[in-house]
């Protein structure tokens, strides 16, 4: 499989807990190349945007309020297979479901507070990395 990208946003509560350089250190020894990062905090309209295919669904209202409620790092990622290969390294959405050695078992919070991001298709990584960068932005 030839090199793809992915899009990740370590969450806030995992920035808030100081484990942005431990899971960054994961992310690069699975061999996934960082090639766009910052810091930035969502206000909770923008937030809502982001998530806007969940609108429907009863946890959205709290999810946007958390997702903003401290700063993230929005990340751009690439490696071979790189969709399939972090969902795997960040595990299940409900940390107790999270297989062992995964960034969500290691450092999620609860399901909705679950320390990162990853997306579930290369058509949404594209979407989601252009959300919060310019092409001119990555490396
Ligand atoms: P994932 O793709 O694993 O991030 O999970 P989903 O796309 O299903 O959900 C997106 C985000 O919504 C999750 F990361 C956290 C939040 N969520 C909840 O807060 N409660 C739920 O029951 C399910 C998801």
């Amino acid at each position: 499989m030839s090199k793809q990208i992915t899009f990740s946003m370590i969450k806030p509560d995992a920035v808030a807990a100081g484990n942005t350089g431990a899971i960054l250190k994961m992310i690069e020894e699975a061999g996934f190349k960082i090639i766009a990062i910052k810091k930035t905090r969502m206000t909770p309209e923008v937030a809502g945007k982001f998530y806007e295919v969940h609108k429907e669904r009863p946890f959205y209202g709290e999810l946007c309020t958390y997702m903003s409620s401290g700063p993230i790092f929005p990340l751009v990622l690439e490696k071979d297979n790189a969709v399939e290969d972090f969902r795997k390294l960040i595990g299940a959405t409900d940390p107790q479901k999270a297989e062992a050695g995964t960034i969500r078992q290691l450092f999620a919070k609860s399901i909705e507070a679950n320390a990162i991001h990853g997306s579930d298709s290369a058509e949404n990584a594209a979407v989601e990395a252009n959300f919060f960068f310019a092409a001119t932005e990555r490396f």
